[in-house]
């Protein structure tokens, strides 16, 4: 019997510091409900898709920082949204800013909900960027003064029969972020991000911003024959141009779909999953032709 999985990608707009939750559980409650109206099964939002991308400053003040995270998920004011999920019978991946319940540590986290509105699975960021301090002359970006790297590795999870993994922004530039999940059994690879427009390192690659967004992403999905589907915050966000092109993409590392806009907006694709039997039969039988033995360095060396 044929395999596969309606996946919508819910790419937002800008997301300002001036929003309050309620009114982005709504934006991304309308987006739950166009992609399910649209037939999807699964949904993936943005990184940090409840929030600005607030690591773009240095921020002091304690207060001011924990107003960006979430102690629990669901908590009262996103509650709304894995109801919505339960309503509608569609799962969803969500990026946001994890305060961990039990040591208070502080994770960039993505969590995989079920059709009835309840967690399937959890992963926190590998890949953090940036630095802890402004650097001169590079984009303040500075993730490492208020997440912690991951800790949960690269996890699979089965939704609905499929074995889906998560990853995080930068975690989509780095091939072995692909190859641990397809390694794991991935079937299916969920990625939320934040990508600023503009780099002050690298003013001369303004024009290869979207080619460097999906250049990996493409040979993620196409070398490990996985379904990539991202979700990107779009748009002029408190002053910040961020890049969009969401896109969904098959395992021959073709995009089946792109975001037009750079606002909230949904795409869809019914990504048939025995595409990647057939992408393993022509170029990537791994269990034949993988050598493990030979690889050990990109284990052991940074
Ligand atoms: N959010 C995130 O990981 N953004 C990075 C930009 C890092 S610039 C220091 C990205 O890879 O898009």
């Amino acid at each position: 019997m044929a395999r596969d999985l309606s996946i919508a990608v819910c790419q937002t707009g800008p997301i300002q510091k001036s929003a309050q939750r309620p009114e982005t559980v709504d934006r991304l409650v309308a987006l739950l409900e166009k992609a399910a109206a649209a037939g999807a099964e699964i949904a993936v939002f943005p990184e940090l898709a409840l929030t600005t991308f607030f690591p773009r400053w240095r921020i002091d003040d304690r207060a001011e920082i924990e107003a960006f995270f979430e102690p629990a998920m669901p908590g009262p004011q996103t509650q709304r949204l894995y109801d919505a999920a339960a309503r509608l019978r569609i799962g969803f991946a969500l990026g946001y800013a994890e305060l961990a319940r039990v040591d208070g540590a502080r994770f960039n986290t993505m969590d995989l909900v079920g059709q009835d509105g309840k967690l399937v699975g959890r992963y926190r960021k590998i890949h953090v960027p940036g630095s802890s301090e402004p650097e001169p002359g590079t984009t303040v970006h500075l993730e490492r003064r208020y997440f912690e790297p991951g800790n949960l590795g690269f996890p699979v999870f089965v939704y609905r029969g499929v074995r889906v993994g998560m990853a995080i922004c930068n975690d989509r530039r780095w091939p072995e972020t692909y190859r641990m999940l397809c390694l794991n059994g991935a079937e299916i690879v969920l990625i939320g991000y934040n990508t600023p427009l503009l780099l002050d390192e690298a003013p001369a690659q303004a024009h290869l911003r979207m080619f460097h967004n999906h250049l990996p992403m493409q040979a993620g999905a196409y070398q490990n024959t996985v379904w990539v589907a991202a979700a990107a915050k779009a748009g002029v966000e408190d002053g910040q141009a961020l890049i969009g092109g969401s896109c969904i993409i098959a395992p021959t590392g073709e995009i089946a779909a792109q975001a037009m806009s750079l606002d909230d907006e949904v795409i869809v694709h019914r990504a048939d999953l025995d595409l990647i039997a057939v992408c393993r039969k022509v170029n990537f039988d791994f269990a034949r032709y993988r050598r493990p033995d030979q690889y050990q360095l990109i284990a052991d060396q940074v």
